[in-house]
């Protein structure tokens, strides 16, 4: 990767190497190798991770019951286009730093707002073309690209789902300015979180309209992403809850609905989040599963939530039992394409050192690293992909694969039960699958 001429913002931190398993410095990569190469591929591409820019460069550690903890030196002084400028450098740095080849952004967190939509939009373009320049110095790209429409108090109710058109024009606006932004930075995806796009109550809500103008809302976003020409994939981030109770796009299978029934299907893929996947009480994997089920597996927010706490609390996931599942069904599914792994997690409120940022995400690269090493044992192995397909080879011949053809109906399976009798039971042998897992997770 090629160096950037600013000056350094992390002075006392070199480029995070790679120095294996046996290493005790804590500032290197124990399993994410950038180069190592596998099919032809290095470990890098197949990775394709990215980092945040919301949490990891305006995260400052707030709570609801306390301002910030975290206060980077780049964030003083005076003038915040200058500030926005200073830290998209603090932040390429980073990249740099911790060999991530992929960022990814909200509109106002790289910019501030201007005191009107045209003004804001200025700022923008002045932060995007520094962007850009840093991109260029870097090799690092942008996976995606998106729009923050639940900050700004005008969107308290909602955005494209807002009761009052005048603000679903609004978020039209700036929406249409993101994906301009995000196409000029060459983004590879395009993200659609729904942030209050859902309600607090019913006595107030008309919920059947709002979900009308959401898929409205997303033909629009089709018809101007054709119109300018961004061959970028549209991603939907599923979220149960937070910030409003109840949110439209709940998981990807009522996302799937959604957008089958407003003809967006051929458009859209998921962005998967390990913390909203468990929200909605699945596991990450069932999520990656019905994604994949579908063909519209799209990208990764890598994160993870916390047993005892109800909301996204955006941890880094360092659960390799877990990653593994989830990469056994990516890999499965053929990958992620255009998408990658996007580290959507922040800092604790008690982490305010400036190393805690690369402890963080190494900890996070180097598990999903290893994750991707055990999960491909584990499918060139194919000791899982045999019993399952060993479950289901009753439909593989006979009349399984013709109630699978619908070659035959209630009649023709009535007249095979009176001549079959009673099917026998089979063990679905879970304990024994968990113990061989546990062999590659421990191994
Ligand atoms: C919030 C979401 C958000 C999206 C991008 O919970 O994860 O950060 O990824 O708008
Ligand atoms: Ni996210
Ligand atoms: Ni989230």
């Amino acid at each position: 990767m090629k160096k950037t001429t600013t000056k350094s913002h992390f002075p006392r931190i070199r480029t995070i190497r790679y120095e294996g398993v046996g290493t005790d410095n804590p500032l290197a990569f124990r399993h994410y190798n950038p180069a190592e190469e596998i099919d032809g591929k290095s470990l890098k591409d197949h990775l394709r991770f990215s980092i945040a820019y919301w949490h990891s460069f305006r995260g400052a550690g707030l709570d609801p019951f306390g301002g910030a903890t975290i206060v980077r030196p780049w964030d003083a002084g005076k003038n915040p286009v200058d500030i926005a400028l200073r830290r998209m450098d603090a932040a390429f740095e980073f990249f740099q730093k911790i060999e991530s080849p992929f960022w990814c952004f909200h509109d106002r967190d790289i910019a501030p707002e201007g005191r009107s939509l045209r003004e804001s939009n200025t700022i923008l373009d002045r932060v995007v073309a520094h962007a850009k320049q840093l991109q260029k110095a870097t090799g690092i790209k942008l996976l995606w690209g998106t729009a923050n429409l639940f900050s700004n108090p005008r969107f308290m109710c909602g955005a494209a789902t807002n009761p009052d058109a005048h603000v679903f024009a609004y978020a039209a606006a700036q929406v249409k300015k993101a994906m301009d932004v995000t196409k000029e930075l060459g983004g590879e995806n395009y993200v659609f979180w729904g942030g209050r796009e859902g309600y607090e109550s019913l006595l107030n809500t008309d919920l059947k309209r709002e979900v009308d103008h959401l898929g409205a809302f997303l033909h629009m976003a089709v018809e101007y992403a054709k119109s300018i020409g961004f061959k970028g994939q549209f991603l939907i981030e599923p979220k149960p809850k937070e910030p409003t109770k109840h949110q439209y796009d709940f998981d990807v299978q009522s996302g799937v609905a959604f957008l089958r029934t407003y003809g967006l299907e051929k458009y859209f893929k998921f962005n998967i989040e390990t913390n909203h996947a468990t929200l909605a009480g699945h596991t990450f994997q069932h999520e990656i599963e019905v994604a994949a089920a579908h063909g519209m597996l799209g990208s990764i927010d890598a994160n993870a939530g916390d047993l005892l706490l109800g909301w996204d609390t955006d941890q880094f996931n360092t659960d390799v039992r877990e990653l593994t599942l989830a990469m056994v069904s990516i890999l499965k599914a053929g990958g992620l394409g255009t998408g990658g792994f996007n580290f959507d997690a922040k800092l604790r409120r008690t982490s305010i050192d400036m190393d805690d940022l690369f402890h963080a995400h190494i900890g996070g690269m180097d598990a999903y690293a290893l994750a991707f090493k055990k999960a491909r044992r584990i499918l060139a192995d194919g000791k899982f992909t045999k019993f399952v397909a060993d479950r289901y080879a009753s439909y593989d011949t006979g009349f399984g694969a013709d109630i699978e053809k619908r070659k035959v109906g209630f009649r023709d399976l009535a007249k095979l039960v009176d001549k079959l009798g009673e099917p026998k039971p089979r063990s679905a042998k879970q304990e024994y699958l968990e113990n061989l897992l546990a062999d590659y997770v421990n191994d």
